[in-house]
């Protein structure tokens, strides 16, 4: 072996040794390690998809299956064997289910492909997920011990928090998730602004919200998926996301369960804050698998600028 490697070797903090470090308990460092996994196969589907990009079919000659239905199976069979795991609740399924034997010690909830209409034109789309002790249908903060994403963009990378704080990995050529930024922290105040739905479906203190920062000179972010644009807050150290109440859906779009409570969890372990408004996005009782909610999340001055303007 060339000097070189084992030098790189040497060095490397990866994924497991990392969570070793931390002292995370072992079923969830084993069970979070599982999750990356499933990533790595994930981002192979993703890479198959330029045959459908082609026009072409699969390798069986099928049309192939939805890329979120795939992820969904690939994520559900790895969860159902890992042995840690008693219920896994999917963007992708109508119910709960139970895998496993029942006596595993977690809940996983799990949205395995996030933005998947934006791959036909080759924007970062991700995987959410929210890792429980006990039933999701609670508040989220009492429940949740964990939750991650990943971020499937020109680099694959990876964000955990197993509530000590929020660690940024990303997939190298060697198949290894490494350690590239650990205990992020964001700023008070940031400068971009990310705001989902149309304007003109916007409620007045929203839009006097919006103004507010387009006139404090905030940079406009917005992708379409929410993994890409919430990472970006992250790594750039601050600013927010919001997808607020509409006139017609009052409860806005996303998901609180599988999108909105693990990047609130996430986002909160930075120094960062999620609320709908009103409410700690953790503190939100989750009454069913499918609660929407409005959401504004990122650094804490202009989260509580959302709050101001809209009480
Ligand atoms: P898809 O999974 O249907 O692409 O939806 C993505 C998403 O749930 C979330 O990732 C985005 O932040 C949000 O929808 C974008 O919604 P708009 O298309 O209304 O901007």
């Amino acid at each position: 072996m060339g000097e070189g490697i084992s030098d790189y070797t040497k060095n490397i903090v990866d994924l497991r040794r990392h969570m070793w470090l931390e002292g995370v308990e072992v079923e969830l460092r084993r069970l979070i390690w599982q999750i990356a996994i499933v990533g790595k196969y994930i981002s192979a589907k993703i890479h198959e998809s330029n045959r459908k990009l082609a026009g072409l079919k699969n390798v069986y000659g099928d049309d192939q299956l939805a890329l979120d239905r795939v992820s969904d199976d690939i994520m559900r069979n790895k969860l159902q064997f890992s042995g840690f795991v008693r219920e896994y609740a999917s963007e992708e399924l109508e119910d709960i289910v139970k895998i496993g034997t029942g006596k595993e010690k977690y809940i996983v909830t799990a949205d395995p492909l996030d933005g998947s209409s934006l791959v036909d034109s080759n924007l970062a789309i991700g995987t959410i997920i929210g890792i429980h002790k006990d039933s999701v249908l609670d508040v989220g903060r009492k429940t949740m011990v964990a939750a991650l994403y990943i971020t499937y963009g020109p680099l694959i990378t990876m964000i955990y928090s197993a509530g000590r704080g929020a660690h940024e990995f990303v997939l190298d050529r060697e198949g290894e998730y490494v350690l590239s930024q650990e205990n992020i922290r964001l700023k008070e105040k940031g400068s971009i602004f990310s705001p989902g739905g149309l304007r003109r479906d916007w409620m007045p203190e929203h839009l006097k919200f919006v103004e507010q920062l387009e006139k404090d000179g905030y940079k406009l972010r917005y992708s379409g998926g929410f993994v890409p644009d919430i990472n970006q807050i992250i790594i750039k150290r601050g600013g927010v996301f919001t997808y607020p109440a509409l006139k017609n859906s009052p409860q806005g779009k996303l998901r609180l369960l599988f999108e909105l409570q693990p990047m609130a969890f996430i986002m909160e372990q930075a120094g960062g804050q999620a609320t709908d408004g009103n409410e700690d996005i953790l503190s939100i009782k989750v009454e069913n698998i499918n609660q929407l909610s409005p959401v504004y999340i990122g650094s804490s001055a202009e989260v509580q600028l959302a709050k101001q303007m809209l009480s």
